[in-house]
């Protein structure tokens, strides 16, 4: 996109907003949460449906006017239904925090307890950080990754919930590399009468395409953002049992929310139907041995990665073991001078703090939608070590900096030439 037309309205806008065009072109995306959608999902998400008010659910809205923003809401919602196959799901929520929050609202009341893993194991805030009102509204106790495995610590998990006695469970990490055991998760679950909220939010989209095990049918609900490996429209969904469906809409709106941001629920709709194609198994097949290879090569240059792997879209490097004088914050700024952006992330058993802490959380979603495979990953991983190893040293910046440059124009972006992917 050129933005011609805000340029003529407000060239201050316009700049940046190519200028993001220009850094999404220019750099390799590795934050572990973020993807390229399609044109296509650009396109609805910057529709007119902007403009419209919906409150309600296709079919039940309080204002008129709502005959195609009720086609787009339930195109999304039978697309969701086919693609992760929920009895009942909700498309409207904003966010995935929003998507917590309206199971939370529906399900406990204010001082109900939370069981959920700690944040800097992995968790997410919105799971019960007292920073966010999870952790203001509800008790919360949280279970942790054993840290000599780096994997979830089902047994202390199931443990604790017997000392707690939580309403609800909690499992669905931001950055976890490990396959989710939900079945194991479900059992803790009902052996101690809760609910099990499984918050997919990383994972919607290697869930959708059978890479990853479902909680759907396994756990009572399921949230999960729209945006990162489901690669669709921005904001949040909510599956569940056709038992649970009006309390959950219920919480969603009038309960949490306003009006729907349709425009979204249109860009949701778009991504799910290029999701439903045969090539989306394709794409999460690829991004996962990516992130396989991404670990393989990390660890051959000398760096530990939390759990020894990955079976999924990320991986987390402890540099303690291997630059124990080099925080993540360090590495991160370095590479993002490179033009490999990436977020610094806690590790189990954390040291530093949260703002400068031990480890690089690194993900493969958007390199896959750009087309890098396995060989293209293990250049990325020898970059990242070639900076973790020099961050200071202004030469292998450059140097990197350079071989980045010809990654990204190998694999360009928004071209207007082709589309972004078929
Ligand atoms: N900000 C997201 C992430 O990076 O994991 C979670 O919401």
């Amino acid at each position: 996109m050129d933005y011609d037309t805000v340029r003529e309205i407000d060239p201050a806008v316009a700049d940046a907003l190519s200028g993001e065009v220009d850094r999404q072109n220019d750099t390799l995306a590795m934050i572990a949460s973020e993807n390229h959608v399609s044109e296509a999902v650009l396109e609805a998400q910057s529709s007119e449906l902007t403009n419209k008010y919906a409150e309600g659910y296709p079919g039940e809205r309080y204002y008129g006017g709502c005959e195609f923003a009720d086609d787009v809401e339930q195109l999304a919602i039978d697309r969701a239904k086919e693609l992760w196959g929920a009895e009942h799901v909700n498309v409207q929520p904003h966010s995935g925090s929003q998507a917590n929050m309206g199971v939370y609202l529906a399900m406990l009341d204010p001082g109900d307890k939370i069981l959920s893993l700690d944040l800097t194991h992995g968790g997410h805030l919105s799971h019960g950080h007292p920073a966010n009102f999870a952790g203001q509204v509800y008790e919360v106790e949280q279970y942790e990754v054993d840290e000599e495995t780096g994997y979830v610590d089902y047994e202390g998990l199931a443990e604790l919930a017997e000392e707690f006695d939580p309403d609800i469970i909690v499992s669905g990490y931001s950055a976890y590399p490990r396959e989710v055991d939900f079945e194991r998760i479900q059992e803790t679950a009902d052996a101690v009468d809760a609910y099990h909220l499984a918050d997919i939010a990383h994972i919607t989209g290697l869930v959708a395409a059978g890479v990853h095990q479902s909680p759907v049918g396994v756990a009572d609900f399921v949230t999960g953002s729209t945006h990162k490996t489901i690669r669709s429209g921005r904001g949040g969904i909510i599956m569940c049992d056709e038992e649970h469906a009006d309390d959950i809409d219920s919480a969603v709106f009038p309960g949490s929310q306003g009006g729907p941001l349709m425009h979204n629920v249109a860009g949701k709709a778009v991504g799910f139907k290029e999701a439903l194609e045969p090539s989306f198994e394709d794409y999460a097949e690829q991004t996962v041995e990516n992130a396989k290879a991404l670990a393989d090569q990390l660890q051959s240059r000398g760096l530990e990665l939390v759990s020894g792997g990955t079976d999924n879209h990320l991986v987390l490097i402890d540099l303690r073991p291997s630059h124990p004088d080099t925080a993540g914050k360090e590495v991160e700024e370095a590479l993002e001078e490179a033009g490999i952006v990436l977020n610094a992330n806690t590790v189990p058993g954390e040291t530093r703090s949260a703002f400068n802490p031990s480890g690089i959380r690194a993900g493969t979603p958007a390199l896959t939608t750009r087309g890098f495979d396995e060989a293209a990953c293990r250049e990325v991983a020898d970059l990242i070590a070639d900076v973790v190893d020099a961050p200071e040293d202004e030469a292998v910046i450059a140097e990197v900096s350079e071989a980045v440059d010809e990654l990204t124009d190998a694999h360009p972006l928004y071209d207007d030439e082709e589309p972004l992917y078929e």
